[in-house]
């Protein structure tokens, strides 16, 4: 682990730098953009799950005043070219996607026809003179019935409905299972949900002619993702082609990846010759953003009768929805979910297996977490059913189990390798912090006068900050393990800051000028950072998987370093001194042995507008690009408390304390991190009591409205204490682990565990999220009649 010198701004609770802008309504999302001559997009979208286009007639639409233009698959085949995402994977099936719905249609949602008018409002008035007569197709909603072989088809070129199966084995999991004391298991059931950013996602083109070059404004959190597929798509070079991700109002996860509205807008401003915009209502956003979960998943643990694990199975049915997403393909969530299955834990025998189904549903893609809290949610519960079983304390059970210092680096079955993290630290401080002992007696207490509370715990351990040996999605070949920073000074002696990684919330525009303040000794104020633009370097793939800090902040350090070395030798040679003897502080160099002192601004004065008083051999642009790979990435870890209380009449649950104790290596910024946890456990809360994407059995979404689809507010969410461990620093330039999906990972598995530890005098343990009170009661009652 390599550190700045003298950290100043490293590890403080500097106030992010972006929200006076945000806060005071001076942002600048995509749809704020003004544009002259600009056209609209309705999409007309299917109604149908699963039904073949018989028929489109859209000639009274044409007629309506104010409509240019109306596309159809046919008239896009000659715009664009289908893509496909692509992966080494074997069993793998990837699916074309097209812009618009081509021969048949296979979610509620997906476009269909594209009307191009001179406002929404008449595009969207435009809809209702377009007729599409379909064939309805049989149903492929249920993922284990589409997984049976003679299940009809959604991609017929693919042969089957199972896009993506893998298989991950250590030892002889029937031999444990067979000889094992104790075991535990059941069927776990993670319903589907979806990011809900604030923002919807919003996509405006402009082509200039002229130059045959294309501008693309996209609420996407990975730019150079979208620039390099429409490079393919649309075949215009990278260097005409440019995506900006302006202001983006959060995307957890629902905004990384290649949308079709996303290609169409471009390729329509290029054949209309005008820009384009398209911006999605909430209803749009529900049915049609990346979805995410979905999974079933049978799991078995075994235990020795002093609780140390003997052997773990797990078989995973995984929705993926529709499509294969670009680029993280339908593989992205269910293999996760197998591959972090044996969390923190040292698991000797592991037997893992997980098909990926397609079914006529919106695709899933990236959530915050990505499959870790559906491994976790099942993990966690084993574990506590283990310790139910043998009559153990949950937080001894997981010391009992959890992997050692001494043991680092731990390969797990998967092939994750752990290399450190505080997995037993997280879980004796956030212990430590709630005071567990006195909790749990206070629990008696009042389970002694009737009343249903709970506590949970779960820990886990999590990839962040990956690098080129390991790809955020299972044998991907686009390239997610670098980052390039540009750092340049002006002669006015203002920094700039330029990165590929496109921040949507996370306040990068604060953690990365403070990282590369350190290190160059610059003011704070001075530096201004540019992100999610990909005319800002070479080559990025953006902001998720909690890569940031680690790779962006890798990246500005060693930029940061170079250029410090520059400003050195020119100051010394301005002040007659020695690079050896320069510091740079505060944005002042002084010379150690003459006590002179130059600021930035006049080094930077001197190099580019006094001709000649630098001499040729020592005169240097005062410009740096490094780019970053921390090769494997490293280990975060984390562990959950959740005290929870149920009320007995309306079986409503709620959150009545929340502790976090995390292990994220060194804290950039300490009140960003814990911002980080608090919105993210939010999430997980969100996860865990309320949100759910509901199909019925013929695929039509009954959830496409927030009346429907229930987020957590304030008043669901109790105020979350973060408690930080910083265990021995990994191997990072900087030492930073990521952190910004955690919350999200621990929050419904330590719900799940307070839930049913709160209902233990019932009997009842909880499989299935989220547990409404609906789900609650009927648990109840069916407990009642047993
Ligand atoms: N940080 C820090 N010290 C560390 C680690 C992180 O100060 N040791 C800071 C970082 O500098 C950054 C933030 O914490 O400002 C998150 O950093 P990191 O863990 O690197 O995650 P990313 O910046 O790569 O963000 C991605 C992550 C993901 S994958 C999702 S999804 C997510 C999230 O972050 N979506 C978000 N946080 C979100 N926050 C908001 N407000 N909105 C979203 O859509």
């Amino acid at each position: 682990m390599e550190t700045a010198s003298k950290s100043k701004l490293v590890g403080k609770s500097v106030k992010r730098s972006e929200d006076p802008r945000l806060l005071t309504g001076h942002g600048c999302y995509t749809d704020d953009k003004q544009v002259a001559n600009l056209l609209h997009i309705a999409f007309r979208r299917s109604d149908q799950s699963h039904a073949r286009i018989v028929g489109i007639d859209y000639a009274a639409a044409l007629e309506l005043p104010g409509v240019v233009a109306i596309f159809t698959a046919e008239h896009m085949d000659s715009m664009v070219k289908p893509i496909y995402a692509t992966s080494k994977m074997p069993d793998y099936h990837p699916t074309a996607i097209y812009p618009l719905a081509r021969g048949k249609v296979r979610y509620v949602g997906e476009p269909v026809v594209a009307v191009v008018a001179e406002s929404r409002y008449i595009a969207e008035d435009a809809m209702d003179y377009i007729q599409i007569d379909y064939e309805l197709l049989p149903n492929v909603v249920d993922p284990e019935a589409a997984a049976e072989p003679d299940a009809p088809l959604l991609h017929e070129e693919a042969g089957t409905n199972i896009l993506v199966k893998r298989e991950f084995r250590r030892g002889d999991i029937d031999e444990v299972m067979a000889q094992a004391p104790i075991k535990v298991g059941a069927r776990f059931r993670f319903h589907r949900k979806t990011p809900l950013a604030m923002e919807n996602r919003t996509y405006l083109a402009e082509y200039d002619q002229g130059r045959r070059s294309l501008l693309l404004h996209s609420s996407t959190g990975s730019p150079g993702i979208v620039r390099d597929a429409l490079v393919d798509i649309l075949g215009i070079p990278g260097s005409r082609l440019r995506v900006v991700a302006p202001d983006v109002g959060g995307s957890f996860g629902g905004k990384g990846s290649l949308y079709p509205e996303e290609i169409l807008v471009c390729a329509l401003a290029r054949h209309l010759g005008r820009p384009v915009k398209w911006t999605g209502d909430r209803m749009e956003d529900l049915a049609a953003t990346s979805q995410a979960f979905d999974e079933t998943v049978y799991a078995e643990l075994a235990v020795d009768e002093q609780g140390a694990i003997l052997g773990l199975r797990a078989n995973v049915i995984g929705d993926v929805g529709a499509y294969s997403i670009y680029p993280w393909t339908a593989g992205l969530e269910p293999v996760q979910v197998i591959s972090f299955m044996p969390g923190p834990y040292r698991v000797p025998v592991y037997h893992g297996k997980v098909r990926g189904v397609a079914t006529s549903k919106s695709p899933t893609g990236p959530y915050r977490g990505v499959g870790r809290p559906t491994s976790t949610f099942v993990m966690e519960r084993l574990v506590d059913m283990a310790a139910h079983k043998l009559g153990l304390d949950t937080k001894e059970i997981r010391l009992r189990n959890l992997i050692k210092p001494e043991e680092f680096p731990y390969k797990t079955a998967p092939g994750i390798v752990w290399d450190r993290s505080g997995f037993i630290e997280c879980l004796e401080s956030g212990c430590e912090a709630v005071d567990y002992d006195t909790l749990r007696q206070k629990q008696e207490e009042a389970r002694a006068a009737g009343r249903w509370v709970g506590i949970g715990i779960s820990s886990y351990a999590e990839l962040s900050g990956i690098g080129s040996r390991i790809s955020a999605s299972p044998g991907m070949p686009i390239n997610t393990g670098t980052e390039i920073c540009n750092l340049k000074i002006d002669p006015s002696g203002s920094i700039t800051a330029s990165f590929g990684i496109a921040s949507h919330g996370q306040g990068l525009e604060t953690t990365l000028a403070q990282v590369v303040a350190d290190e160059l000794g610059a003011r704070f104020e001075e530096i201004t950072v540019i992100h999610g633009d990909t005319a800002a370097v070479s080559h990025s793939t953006g902001t998720y998987a909690s890569r940031s800090a680690v790779l962006a902040g890798g990246a500005g350090t060693l930029a940061a370093r170079a250029l410090r070395e520059k400003l050195e030798r020119i100051a010394a040679h301005l002040m007659g001194s020695h690079a050896p003897h320069i510091s740079i502080s505060e944005g002042v160099a002084t010379a150690a042995d003459n006590g002179k002192s130059l600021t930035i601004a006049e080094i930077a004065d001197a190099v580019y507008s006094q001709m000649g008083r630098v001499p040729k051999d020592v005169i240097e642009v005062l410009e740096e690009t490094k780019s970053y790979d921390p090769v494997w990435g490293t280990t975060s870890s984390s562990t959950h408390i959740a005290m929870v209380e149920i009320d007995p009449e309306t079986y409503m649950i709620h959150v009545t304390d929340y502790l976090v104790a995390e292990d994220c290596g060194r804290m950039i910024n300490p009140l960003i991190v814990d911002g980080q946890a608090h919105g993210a456990v939010a999430q997980g809360i969100g996860a865990a009591l309320f949100e759910e994407i509901v199909y019925d059995e013929r695929g039509q979404i009954l959830t496409a409205s927030l009346v429907d689809y229930v987020a957590p507010s304030a008043p669901e969410v109790p105020a979350t204490r973060v408690v930080h461990v910083e265990s021995a620093l990994p191997d990072t330039i900087g030492g930073f682990r990521g952190m910004g999906e955690g919350g999200t990972i621990g929050a419904p598995a330590a719900i799940a565990n307070a839930v049913s530890d709160a209902l233990t005098p019932l009997g009842i343990e909880i499989f299935e999220l989220p547990v409404t009170p609906e789900r609650l009661f009927q648990l109840i009652q069916k407990q009642k009649l047993n």
